[in-house]
């Protein structure tokens, strides 16, 4: 296992990589080029230059987390080739500098959706909350919402560019059934996994979150099932999966360490979040440890010890603490992510030990 921190980048990030220095066991910085849209094409020049700079404070830069996937491959217009020939450039620049994994979703529209982003714990912290009731028949509300919680910063996924153009995107999507969406997804894979395998760069999709179909739109990639058949479409090592606990664990029926037993050899980054689950069906984002929400990290994190896994780790979203949601990016602050390190650091040691002993 290789323990990985996000980071977006310099000036764009309120946590610098000296700071990320100082947590224990961090070994690969996960990163992106921010400020590209979809379908953009990523330039040589700016690839060198965040990878240097990781490189230069003694990580690795081999995960990106993501790069997007332009709506036109997903509802599978005719233009979809031109973008997916640019996503291509963008898989073998990567590879030039290292990169082993790509993180990307399939979702319409949307990336991950909550109805506030700064709802208080009964500890007087703050986290990423989902209300179901919350969630109406028009998006725009929400989208209001979750923009104007961002302050400074811009939520991939939830860029304004996009977000102005809800109504054409809606309409575009009319019409796009699961089962459409997963071949668009085939015909995507199609053409890049050849190009993955040649330059050894492992494709690693992330779950839907949360995990099912919100404003009519379409999901995919949200239980044990959908991952099956997921992992069928392109059946090769370089199609994986980002197993993301906290897009899956809003509904209790995923069994996640059972999911982890199942399919550990296709996932190549994992994601550990904790959410609580409450009886309505509404969830919040909790510390790592298991025991404070509906997550059983220990069983995550056993199920891929038993397995021998060796791909990368990362805290997912943190709660907010001491403050410093006033300057984080929601979900992405300082304190609760290093704690959560700590937590399943101390959790694999463990397990490490108790593997020794017998
Ligand atoms: C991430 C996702 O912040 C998060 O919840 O796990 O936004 C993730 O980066 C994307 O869905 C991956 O494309
Ligand atoms: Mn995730």
């Amino acid at each position: 296992m290789k323990m990985s921190w996000r980071w977006y980048g310099e000036g764009n990030d309120s946590i610098t990589l000296d700071h990320i220095r100082q947590i224990p066991g961090v070994k690969t910085i996960v990163w992106s080029l921010h400020d590209k849209v979809a379908g953009e094409e990523w330039e040589e020049e700016r690839i060198k230059e965040v990878v240097e700079l990781v490189e230069s404070k003694g990580f690795d830069a081999e995960i990106v987390e993501s790069v997007n996937i332009h709506d036109d491959i997903k509802l599978g217009l005719p233009s979809r080739d031109k973008y997916i020939d640019i996503y291509i450039d963008t898989i073998r620049k990567l590879a030039k500098y290292g990169v082993k994994v790509i993180c990307y979703n399939f979702m319409p529209v949307f990336d991950w959706t909550r109805t506030d982003l700064y709802k208080e714990l009964s500890d007087g912290s703050n986290a990423l909350y989902y209300e179901k009731a919350a969630i109406t028949e028009d998006p725009k509300d929400m989208v209001e919402k979750i923009l104007g919680g961002s302050g400074d910063f811009t939520m991939p996924g939830w860029e304004p560019e996009r977000m102005a153009k809800l109504d054409e995107l809606f309409k575009a999507y009319d019409g796009i059934t699961e089962e459409v969406l997963f071949e668009n997804l085939k015909y995507f894979l199609e053409r890049i996994i050849p190009v993955c395998e040649e330059v050894d760069v492992k494709m690693a999709i992330h779950p839907d979150d949360p995990p099912w179909p919100i404003f009519g739109l379409p999901r995919i990639i949200r239980s044990r099932d959908h991952i099956a058949k997921f992992l069928k479409l392109v059946d090769s090592p370089y199609s994986g999966l980002t197993l993301c606990t906290g897009s899956l664990g809003p509904n209790l029926l995923n069994d996640i360490p059972a999911i982890i037993r199942e399919f550990h050899d296709r996932i190549h980054f994992a994601h550990i979040r904790n959410v609580k689950v409450f009886e309505n069906g509404d969830f919040i984002e909790v510390s790592h440890r298991g025991k404070d929400g509906s997550v059983d990290v220990y069983e995550v994190l056993k199920a891929y010890h038993d397995n021998g896994f060796t791909g990368y780790i990362r805290p997912d979203h943190g709660r907010h603490l001491w403050g410093e949601e006033k300057n984080c990016r929601p979900g992405y602050g300082l304190y609760d992510r290093a704690l959560g390190v700590m937590y399943m650091l101390g959790v694999w040691d463990s397990l490490d030990k108790a593997k020794e002993v017998k």
